[in-house]
C-alpha cells in the first residue's frame, strides 16, 4: 500500500468522488487539501446518491480518519448543513471521523457577498465562479486578514477580525457595487452558531497526519477541481482560487513531498468544463448533446450545465508532466457508447505552427484550433463489462491510444456511476 494523490487532470467533475470512494479500502486516512464548497463530489451506492462538497469522499467507510487541511477555505454554514443531510442518509460524521486544521481558512458571509457582487458587475468577462465566496477567501487569507478555524473557539477575537475585514470590503461594496454596508455584529451573530458547533471538530491535522505515518498508516490526498483550474498552472484567469496541482497536497495538508507516493490522475473519456473560459475541443452540436444528455453533466454543486467536447490529449498530458502521474484512471467510458465516430485532440495548431502542450500566453488557449485524429466508436452497452477482455475492441483501442498520447498507464476504467462498474487493470 502506498499514499495515494487523487488529481483532477482536466476542468473538473472527472469522477474524483468515484475513485476516491472506491480506493479509500486501501488507506487509513484521507485529507482534503485545497479548495472549497464549490466542489462537488459525486459518490452512488445503490440507490443512493451522496454529494460531498467539504467532507472527504471517504467519509462513506466505516472506520476512516477524515481530515480537512490547511489549504481548504471552509464555509462554516455550509459544513454544517453537509453534515447534516449525511445524517440523514444514515452517515453519521464526528469530531472522532472528521477534523478541522487549526490552521483552515474559514469563509465568512462577506466573502459570498463579495464572490456574487463582483460576478455580476462584470460586463462581458464573468469567471462564471460558484458564487461560493472562494476567491475573497483567498484573497483575505494572502492579504493577512483572514479568519482562520482556531478563531472560531474565540469570540472576541473573532468580532476583532470581522471589523478589520469589513473595513476595506464595506468601502468595496458601497462604493463600487452599490451594496448597504455589512454590520459586524449582524456578520457575528449569523456565524456564530456554526462555529460552536464546529470547535470540537478543530486539530492538529499535519499532526494527525505525522501520528498516521508513524502507525504504518497510509494516506489519500482527495484533490478538488482539475489541474486546469489551478491558479497558478490553469487557463488563468478562468481558474480557480487555489493550487489544485498534486504537488499542492504536501503544502495543504502540511506534509513532506517525500509523502506523495502513487499520483493518480482521474481522466474523463471527453471533456467538460463549467464556468467561463477557453475550451478548444468544445462541441456546439449533436455530439456535444449527446455528451451532456447520456453523462449527466450538470454542476454537482451549482446545477450548472457543462460545457461537453472531445477528448483533449494535450491538456491531460500537460496535466501528467506538472503533476508527475503515476497511473490514470479513467472514467465515463460508457458515455462514449453509440458514436459512430470518436475525434481525440493530439494538438493544437497555433500562430501557424503545430504546438504539443497548452500555449502559455494568456488566453492563447483560445485561439488554438485542435488537430484531431479519428477512431471508430461503439455501439455496445458497456456498463456490465467487468474486465478488459469484456470491453469491446474499438473501446480497449480508444483507451490504448489515450494512454499513448497521455504517455501514463492507466489502472483502472470506469464505466458506470456505481462501485461495481469499475475495470481494474493488471
Ligand atoms: P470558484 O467558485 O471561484 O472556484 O470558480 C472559479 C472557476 O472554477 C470553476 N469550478 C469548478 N469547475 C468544475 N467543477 C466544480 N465543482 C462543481 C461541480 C461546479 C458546479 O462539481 O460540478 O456545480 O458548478 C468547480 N468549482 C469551481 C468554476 O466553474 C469557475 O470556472
Ligand atoms: P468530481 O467532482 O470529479 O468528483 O465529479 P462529479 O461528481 O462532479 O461529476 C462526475 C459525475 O459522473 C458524477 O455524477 C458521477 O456519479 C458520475 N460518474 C463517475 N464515473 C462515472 C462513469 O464511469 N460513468 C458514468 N456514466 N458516470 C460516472
Ligand atoms: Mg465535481
Amino acid at each position: 500500500m502506498s499514499n495515494l494523490v487523487i488529481i483532477g487532470t482536466q476542468w473538473g467533475d472527472e469522477g474524483k468522488g468515484k475513485i476516491v470512494d472506491l480506493l479509500t479500502h486501501d488507506v487509513n486516512s484521507i485529507v482534503r487539501f485545497h479548495g472549497g464548497n464549490n466542489a462537488g463530489h459525486t459518490v452512488i451506492v445503490g440507490d443512493k446518491k451522496y454529494v460531498l462538497h467539504l467532507i472527504p469522499s471517504g467519509i462513506l467507510h466505516a472506520g476512516k480518519q477524515c481530515l480537512i487541511g490547511n489549504g481548504v477555505v471552509l464555509d462554516p454554514a455550509a459544513l454544517c448543513i453537509e453534515i447534516d443531510e449525511l445524517a440523514a442518509q444514515g452517515i453519521c460524521v464526528t469530531p472522532s471521523n472528521l477534523k478541522i486544521s487549526y490552521k483552515t481558512h474559514i469563509i465568512m458571509p462577506y466573502h459570498k457577498v463579495v464572490d456574487q457582487a463582483r460576478e455580476a458587475h462584470k460586463a462581458g468577462n464573468k469567471i462564471g465562479t460558484t458564487g461560493r465566496g472562494i476567491g475573497p477567501c483567498y484573497e483575505d487569507k494572502a492579504s493577512r486578514i483572514g479568519i482562520r478555524a482556531t478563531d472560531l473557539a474565540d469570540e472576541k477575537l473573532l468580532k476583532d477580525k470581522i471589523v478589520k475585514a469589513l473595513e476595506e470590503k464595506n468601502i468595496l461594496l458601497k462604493n463600487l457595487y452599490n451594496q448597504p454596508p455589512l454590520d459586524p455584529q449582524a456578520v457575528l451573530d449569523e456565524v456564530l452558531p456554526f462555529a460552536k458547533r464546529l470547535v470540537p471538530f478543530l486539530a492538529d491535522v499535519s499532526t494527525e497526519l505525522d501520528n498516521c505515518f508513524k502507525k504504518g498508516g497510509k494516506v489519500m490526498f482527495e484533490g478538488a477541481q482539475g489541474v486546469h483550474l489551478d491558479i497558478d498552472h490553469g487557463t488563468y484567469p478562468f481558474v480557480t482560487s487555489s493550487n489544485s496541482v498534486a504537488g499542492a497536497a504536501a503544502v495543504g495538508a502540511g506534509t513532506s513531498p517525500q509523502k506523495l507516493e502513487r499520483v493518480v490522475g482521474i481522466v474523463k473519456a471527453y471533456t467538460t468544463r463549467v464556468g467561463a473560459g477557453p475550451f478548444p475541443t468544445e462541441l456546439d452540436d449533436k455530439v456535444g448533446e449527446h455528451l451532456q444528455q447520456v453523462g449527466h453533466e450538470y454542476g454537482a454543486t451549482t446545477g450548472r450545465k457543462r460545457r461537453c467536447g472531445w477528448f483533449d490529449a494535450v491538456i491531460v498530458r500537460e496535466s501528467a508532466r506538472l503533476c508527475g502521474l503515476t497511473e490514470l484512471a479513467f472514467t465515463k467510458l460508457d458515455v462514449l457508447s453509440g458514436l459512430e465516430t470518436l475525434k481525440i485532440c493530439t494538438s493544437y495548431e497555433y500562430q501557424g505552427k503545430t504546438i504539443n502542450y497548452p500555449p502559455q500566453i494568456e488566453n492563447a488557449l483560445a485561439q488554438v484550433s485542435p488537430v484531431y485524429e479519428s477512431m471508430p466508436g461503439w455501439n455496445e452497452d458497456i456498463t456490465k463489462a467487468k474486465k478488459w477482455s469484456e470491453l469491446p475492441i474499438n473501446a480497449q483501442n480508444y483507451i490504448k491510444r489515450l494512454e499513448e498520447l497521455i504517455g501514463v498507464k492507466a489502472s483502472m476504467v470506469s464505466v458506470g456511476p456505481e462501485r461495481d462498474e469499475t475495470i481494474i487493470l493488471g
